[in-house]
């Protein structure tokens, strides 16, 4: 067996590199890269993918590739992520479970010998900026070079984070496409096993094992597994909160800044709304993050957020300069587009420009039928945060920044309104259990079904979802009141009888920012209806746009009802877990709309 370097050379951590001497006891590879994190290193691994038909190189944006999955590995696959406490009750009803022992007898077998005829690559990174309070290193040993370059652009990766461990602890993550390889056997360009495809989490001991795709959240193991699931449990035991949300700076014309979180679920417009182009004169917008925010309180009694990642795994299909031009700004140069089309050096997808270039390569990498989808509905690019040319001074700041206000968006056709402040901060904690939208092609299954999205956190969260509506009336107390977060409901997804979005959206939300901008700063009229507050009239700005304020705003009174008794009996699956707050909560709704 090959190594780069001596593993003594590389690190000095022992229970490290007991960790990796076991994992190459248990895969068998062939050979064994410890990364460092350098642009050379990253440069000869994507020759190699080249050359070996797994990346195509794009003559028309510099450092930028080309890639496509295997058919059925395109997506996070919910139905095979397990989170694997001692007991059964601490999953809770949102997450699949088996017992840990059990589990770990499945994944010896499934992990031995599986990296034969493969380079395993053991990949140190960091999660938030370097310094920060939240900070924490995570090692992913992995057989897939698609997994270093990715984890390369999206976090902290390399000697700076293995040496920010020090000797302290890591969160581990055991990674694997599942598909060893004989003696002379060829590779096929995307390798992975969908028969035996599995993601474990076990939260009591901190540790990620991830078999069979290649893809996403399935396979970066920092992003949904570390920085959702195991730091959702972190957060939990330490009196944080690790949440599925953007971070947004906001300017107005008179230079006042705040801050925003929003909580919405995959592929719903996080990165649209993260990279938001104002449309009002003089308002600028920031980006501090456009997926994961860990917040935490600071001494001051403020509740402070960082983004403990470093790049963007954004969604292609309806990018453009119309819709997000930041985003295209930011993926010009240096990025990885994954099961987008490919023409002519460059490449392509539905909504990117009206025609599609002659000559398409759809995201299988064949001639284009002209109908069917040229690129995959979860086609995404992948792209550091550093090239983004909005990206907030602050978005390395190790304290993070102060928010002001919290949004959960819901992709909805009806009933929730463009926008209502909570009444309190249990009430936004309700909000965000109420959470609910119309599934999208992030997840493998159905698309367009309307299911409940507690915070947008259903598939990430890592203990029992009624203990983590808890934690979150627990943290209201946290604060200091008067400097508490407002929360917020939004959606930008209403549609009219006709079927058609009645909220232009995109830059246009600025509006709807504006407001609640100045909502926290007491600047702003509300009228107070069943379900909180809604702008009053004249309090948002629409100057230069003609929009169905009736269509956006009107409360359904009946649709209402049936909406809390569906909450009811979704409350229901958290039986003893569900706090007597949000009970309270559910009950002075109803008065409020009987
Ligand atoms: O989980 S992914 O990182 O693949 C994307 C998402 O679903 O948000
Ligand atoms: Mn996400």
């Amino acid at each position: 067996m090959k190594i780069n370097i001596p593993l003594s050379e590389w690190t000095a951590h022992s229970s490290l590199r007991a960790w990796i001497g076991d994992a190459i006891r248990k895969c068998k590879p062939k050979s064994v890269h410890l990364c460092d994190g350098s642009s050379e290193e990253f440069d000869k691994i994507a020759a190699e993918m080249v050359k070996k038909g797994s990346l195509v190189p794009l003559s028309k944006r510099p450092g930028s590739f080309w890639c496509h999955s295997h058919p059925d590995d395109v997506a996070r696959v919910e139905e095979c992520t397990y989170i694997c406490s001692k007991s059964k009750e601490d999953a809770g009803p949102t997450n699949h479970w088996r017992e840990p022992g059990e589990m770990k007898e499945h994944l010896r077998s499934l992990f031995s010998g599986c990296m034969q005829g493969r380079t395993m690559y053991v990949i140190p990174y960091c999660m938030a900026p370097f310094g920060s309070p939240l900070a924490h290193v995570g090692v992913e040993i992995t057989d897939s070079p698609y997994v270093v370059l990715n984890m390369k652009l999206m976090t902290r990766m390399g000697k700076e984070a293995l040496s920010q461990l020090e000797d302290g602890e890591f969160i581990p993550g055991l990674h694997s496409v599942g598909v060893p390889l004989e003696e002379g056997e060829d590779d096929v360009p995307w390798p992975c096993n969908p028969k035996e495809r599995i993601i474990v989490h076990f939260p009591e001991e901190k540790s990620i094992y991830s078999y069979g795709s290649g893809y996403g959240g399935n396979a970066l193991l920092g992003k949904k597994c570390f920085a959702l699931r195991i730091a959702s449990v972190m957060a939990k035991e330490k009196g944080w909160l690790a949440e599925h949300m953007l971070i947004l700076g906001l300017t107005n014309p008179e230079g006042e800044k705040k801050y925003i979180a929003a909580a919405f679920p995959s592929a719903c417009g996080k990165t649209n709304l993260a990279m938001l182009t104002p449309t009002l004169p003089g308002w600028k917008a920031e980006c501090v993050g456009d997926d994961i925010a860990w917040m935490y309180f600071g001494k001051d009694g403020r509740l402070y957020a960082v983004n403990p990642e470093a790049g963007y795994f954004g969604v292609a299909p309806g990018t453009s300069m119309k819709t997000n031009p930041i985003a295209m700004r930011t993926i010009e140069r240096n990025a990885i587009f994954t099961n987008t089309a490919y023409a002519d050096g460059d490449v392509w997808w539905e909504g990117l420009s009206e025609t599609p270039p002659p000559n398409l390569i759809n995201w299988q990498n064949k001639p284009w039928d002209g109908k069917s989808p040229a690129a995959h509905p979860n086609s995404r690019f992948t792209v550091a945060m550093a090239q983004c040319p909005a990206l907030d001074p602050a978005a390395n700041d190790p304290a993070g920044v102060p928010i002001s206000a919290i949004l959960f968006g819901g992709r909805r056709h009806g009933v929730t309104p463009l926008v209502v402040e909570s009444l309190s901060w249990n009430h936004g904690v309700f909000m965000g259990a109420s959470l609910s939208s119309e599934s999208t092609a992030a997840v493998k299954g159905e698309v367009g079904k309307l299911r409940h999205d507690p915070f947008a956190m259903r598939s990430f969260c890592g203990y029992h979802m009624g203990d983590y509506f808890a934690h979150w009336i627990e943290m209201g107390k946290r604060g200091a009141a008067s400097k508490l977060p407002r929360i917020y409901s939004v959606n930008w997804f209403r549609r009219d009888s006709k079927g058609k979005f009645v909220w232009p959206g995109f830059g246009e939300n600025n509006r709807v920012l504006k407001w609640i901008f100045e909502r926290t700063s007491n600047r702003a009229a509300a009228n107070s209806t069943p379900i909180g507050y809604l702008p009053a009239p004249e309090a948002l700005d629409l100057s230069g746009l003609t929009v169905d304020l009736q269509s956006l705003f009107s409360i359904d009174q009946s649709a209402w009802k049936e909406e809390t008794e569906k909450l009811k009996s979704y409350f229901q699956h958290f039986e003893m877990h569900f706090p007597k707050e949000l009970e309270d909560e559910l009950q002075c709704l109803e008065e409020r709309l009987s």
